[in-house]
């Protein structure tokens, strides 16, 4: 087997901690704390690839903003530092006296698919097993619910009935509401090397032009949230095209007839999806043409679909047309949900969410009556808890007095997140393992923060969307007294008198009692079955390869595909088509609020960017929160293209940078979702969210939140690069990033030069600093050199006219540049020719100006430009970028 091939001798075999394609990763301690970086070519999800934030994972390995030691919140509302007995101690006795006086459901842990299987599967035993509260609920809530609700419902089972080697022998590929090429990366390589092998076609389908877009054969920009209506209009399409397999049907599905009528009520014809999804007719037909006379075809979707208040339905939808084409669990073809995290799938896993109990068992008696016997649970929770919405009312309305937070920063993610936070900062007992020092949820004050082993340190197993389990390898020593989260967890358990239950003596003895669990009693009647695994010791589990569930005692190669041959796991083994409720768009705007606020992510940032915020890499290619508006909204609400906007809903309200989004439709606005109070000064998009769920799921609609959008005007934009952190005047606007040796700060304020002025003659000696005054051009630049390198600098201009960060930043960051000539520094010139622009190759470093450059002068693809620069050539994900930049100048030409 090639994965046991012969490797360099430090290097570990690891899974990356980012996104739920899962790629191995090939990590070389270099002795000093870090690592070398490189892709896995054994491992089955990326065969060696990696995308930008993968390749950029050592440089997120530094200590400086962790925390390393157990901390207690004292009177004055800072914290000291206790050691692990009295931390624990303190944790123990606190949940046990809250249970004592308000009964065990006053207490909640709040999970995250950032675990690993192993912390997840002992924190929901303790909670639901031993504590006896249900209300154990994740961030997965807000992430994969509405397809957990609707697999469960359609196919009995939460299952994903495909793998990625479907992706590579598909005709059609089909992408509902997910940007792939930017949040799944590698697979979307998958997808283009398809394309251009085997001349698959892409479809997307988002209401946003993306990146994903950019390499797509046919984009069907709908009208948020209704793409159930168009899936429904496609299962009339295929009935009325006789491609309803019936015989796959008759044996296998129940429920078609009444899901077909209901179809025809939603989506009579093509002129009512039209009316529906405010697409052309032709696009319509032709998608439908498409997808019908494709037998390969794969339908996957991400948060488009899932974040949404009919999101269990769209993914319903979806799931029809499969089942009733037969297409599923073939090779080539099926629906495939694209999981986010690196282990959302195995927090479903073990039954994290708070409508599951463990091994994807639920509440129905007999599955609590046999959890409780395999756990001997004491306390057995014995009804569904609530949901991470639902949950954080029930703390601000203190129903809920302790919460545990683990592995989420849920005051920045939630959707109307400043209630959340002031919420989280009302409990009685408030408790966050966690990696880092500060975050947003870290400032509603919790009464402990427990230090918990990160990536690179942590040792376990994670699920990836195709449910292939692969291990996570410790290759760096524990810091300071950092301990895994399950360490933490099972430390809590015998202190509340639970040891016999929680004596595990590594992570390879939980996940033998995990995979034990998923085959007791299991028969081949629960589709999560890993029993092949029960019982492994820890030299087995380390050399455990990545294989997809399931994997029980018979078949200890794992599964591919499920569902070809039906065998579902519903009662009748058979899948149950439903009608859809009828489908309602999203929110409604109204003269208060006339826009609709869709949020997401970039490229090369990680979620509240506690890891990726810490890489140069990865803070360049997008360097500060904005909103990208339509440039026909630009006009009709007053705004200037770089100028600033606050965004108001009914819950929050934010400043960020105007961008002119072309790809964004009239009446919409996208924000990314990854600046919070720690990287900006006011950018928390999830205070604007709002809380609205899914009835079926509870998974909040994160991506219609009606809001207004007005202009704000600085007199003053500038920026500061500083070796040390850096504090502006209170009232300004900024974002923080990482820079090459220090950090950086963009900043827009009202404050006169001599304010700045002042604050950068109290920072630094006044025979270090060059400036240049210009009062009546209203700019100020300033530039503190130390042997003969640049060691600060800050320069303000008129708002609009903002200075030329990219070079000053490019001559901080070079350990090598020396400042022959402050004065050309400080005319904004880089000593060494061109500014840069802002990174578009996160891999080499390849600027927009340079990638600009070498198109006009003759460049005509994306290859010819890997050729030149080397941009686009080692993990590709900056490809549609390249090629959209490539094209802008000959669209031009051709009008
Ligand atoms: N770079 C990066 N990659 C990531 C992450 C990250 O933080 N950064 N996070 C990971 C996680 S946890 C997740 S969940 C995934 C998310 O991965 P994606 O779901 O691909 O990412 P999003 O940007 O949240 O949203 C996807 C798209 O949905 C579109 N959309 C909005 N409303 C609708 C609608 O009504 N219908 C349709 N069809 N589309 C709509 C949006 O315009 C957006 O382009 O990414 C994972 N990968
Ligand atoms: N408006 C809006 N809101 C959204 C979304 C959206 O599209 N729009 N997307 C939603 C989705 S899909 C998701 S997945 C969430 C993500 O939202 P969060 O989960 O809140 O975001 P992260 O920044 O990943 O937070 C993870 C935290 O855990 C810490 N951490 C990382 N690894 C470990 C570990 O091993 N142990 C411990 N103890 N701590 C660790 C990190 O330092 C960080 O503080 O956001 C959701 N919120
Ligand atoms: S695609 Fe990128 S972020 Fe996702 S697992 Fe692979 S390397 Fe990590
Ligand atoms: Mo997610």
């Amino acid at each position: 087997m090639r994965h046991d091939a012969p490797l360099a001798p430090a290097a570990t075999r690891t899974t990356c901690p980012y996104c739920g394609v899962g790629c191995g990763v090939l990590a070389t301690p270099d002795g000093l704390g870090g690592a070398a970086i490189a892709g896995d070519a054994d491992h089955p999800a990326n065969r060696g690839r990696l995308c930008s934030k993968g390749s950029a994972l050592g440089e997120t390995l530094g200590l400086g903003s962790r925390v390393l030691h157990p901390l207690k919140r004292n009177a004055a509302g800072s914290y000291d530092r206790i050691g692990w007995g009295e931390a624990l101690d303190a944790v123990a006795n606190g949940l046990r006296s809250i249970a004592a006086s308000h009964g065990p459901e006053a207490i909640a842990f709040y999970l995250s698919g950032q675990l690993l299987t192993e912390d997840y599967y002992v924190a929901n035993k303790l909670a639901k097993g031993f504590i006896g509260s249900p209300h154990v609920d994740t961030n997965s809530r807000l992430c994969m619910s509405s397809t957990v609700a609707a697999q469960r419902r359609v196919f009995g089972s939460d299952t994903v009935p495909g793998a990625y080697e479907d992706f590579d022998g598909a005709d059609l590929i089909v992408l509902a509401g997910s940007n792939t090429a930017w949040c799944h990366p590698v697979l979307f390589r998958r997808m283009q090397d398809n394309r251009q092998g085997r001349s698959a076609r892409l479809v997307v389908l988002d209401p946003r032009v993306t990146a994903t877009a950019e390499d797509a054969d046919m984009v069907l920009a709908l009208r948020p949230g209704s793409d159930a209506a168009l899936f429904a209009g496609l299962l009339v399409h295929l009935a009325g095209r006789g491609l309803v397999d019936r015989s796959y049907v008759a044996r296998h599905v129940t429920g078609f007839e009444e899901t077909l009528a209901n179809a025809c009520e939603i989506a009579p014809d093509i002129a009512a999806v039209s009316v529906a999804t405010d697409l052309p007719t032709e696009q319509i037909a032709a998608f439908y043409e498409l997808w019908a006379s494709t037998p390969h075809v794969v339908t996957a979707w991400s948060q488009g679909v899932n974040q949404s208040a009919q999101g269990t339905d769209k993914v319903s939808a979806i799931l029809n047309c499969h089942l009733a084409t037969g297409r599923i669990g073939r090779p080539g073809c099926g629906p495939f949900s694209l999981t986010g995290q690196p282990n959302a799938m195995g927090g479903r896993e073990v039954g994290g969410l708070a409508n599951m109990l463990a091994a994807h068992m639920g509440y129905a008696p007999e599955e609590v009556d046999r959890v409780r016997r395999f756990w001997q649970a004491p306390n057995i929770a014995r009804r569904e808890g609530l949901k991470a919405v639902q949950m954080l009312d029930a703390v601000a309305e203190h129903r809920i007095r302790a919460m545990w937070v683990m592995a989420t920063n849920p005051a920045a993610s939630l959707p109307d997140a400043d209630k959340a936070r002031a919420a989280l900062a009302g409990l009685d007992l408030f408790i966050v393992s966690e990696n880092v020092l500060s975050n947003d949820t870290l400032s509603a004050k919790p009464h402990y923060i427990l230090p918990a082993a990160a990536w690179g340190e942590k040792d376990g197993t994670v699920t990836n969307s195709e449910r292939r389990i692969s291990r996570q390898r410790a290759f760096l020593p524990l810091p300071g007294e950092v301990k895994p989260d399950w360490w933490i967890v099972c430390e809590v358990a015998k202190r509340l008198g639970f040891g016999a239950a929680f004596t595990y003596t590594g992570a390879h003895h939980i996940y033998a009692e995990h995979a034990a669990l998923s085959a007791f009693e299991n028969d081949g009647r629960r589709d999560f079955d890993i029993g092949a695994h029960a019982g492994l010791d820890k030299a087995a589990y380390d050399r455990l390869r990545p294989v997809q569930w399931p994997v029980p005692v018979q078949q200890r190669e794992g599964t591919a595909r499920l569902f070809a041959d039906g065998g579902f796991f519903s009662p009748e083994r058979r899948a149950q088509m439903r009608p859809l409720a009828t489908p309602k768009l999203a929110s409604e705007t109204d003269s208060t609020f006339p826009l609709l606020l869709n949020t997401g992510r970039v490229r090369d940032h990680w979620h509240t960017m506690t890891r990726t915020g810490l890489s140069p890499r990865l803070s360049a290619h997008i360097a500060e929160p904005s909103v990208s508006v339509n440039p026909a909204d630009i006009a009709r609400f007053g705004l200037i293209e770089g100028g600033f906007a606050r965004l108001a809903s009914a819950h929050g309200s934010a400043v960020l940078k105007v961008a002119a989004g072309e790809g964004v439709a009239q009446g919409s606005l996208f924000a990314p979702i990854h600046w919070s109070g720690e990287t900006a000064s006011d950018a928390r998009i999830g205070a604007l969210a709002q809380p609205l769920c899914d009835p079926f799921s509870g998974q909040p609609e994160m991506k219609a939140t009606p809001v207004s959008i007005a202009p704000v005007a600085y007199r003053f934009e500038g920026f500061v690069l500083s070796r040390e952190p850096f504090a502006l005047p209170a009232e300004s606007w900024w974002a923080r990033l990482a820079v090459q040796g220090g950090e950086g700060r963009l900043f827009a304020t009202d404050s006169a030069i001599d304010a700045l002025a002042a604050l950068m003659r109290e920072r630094f000696d006044a025979h270090e600093m060059t400036e240049l005054i210009d009062r009546d051009g209203g700019s100020y630049r300033c530039a503190v050199l130390r042997e003969g390198r640049l060691a600060a600098a800050l320069f303000l201009a008129p708002a609009g006219r903002a200075p030329l960060w990219d070079t000053v930043k490019a001559v901080f960051a070079d350990p090598a540049a020396t400042v022959e000539s402050r004065l050309t520094l400080l005319s904004g010139r880089s000593p060494g020719g061109s500014d840069p622009g802002p990174t578009v190759c996160a891999c080499f470093g390849v600027g927009l100006n340079a990638i600009r450059a070498a198109f006009e002068a003759g460049a005509a693809t994306a290859e010819e430009i890997g050729l030149q620069l080397r941009a686009g050539t080692n993990c590709g994900s900056c490809l549609p970028e390249i090629r959209r930049i490539g094209a802008r100048p000959r669209a031009s030409e051709a009008a």
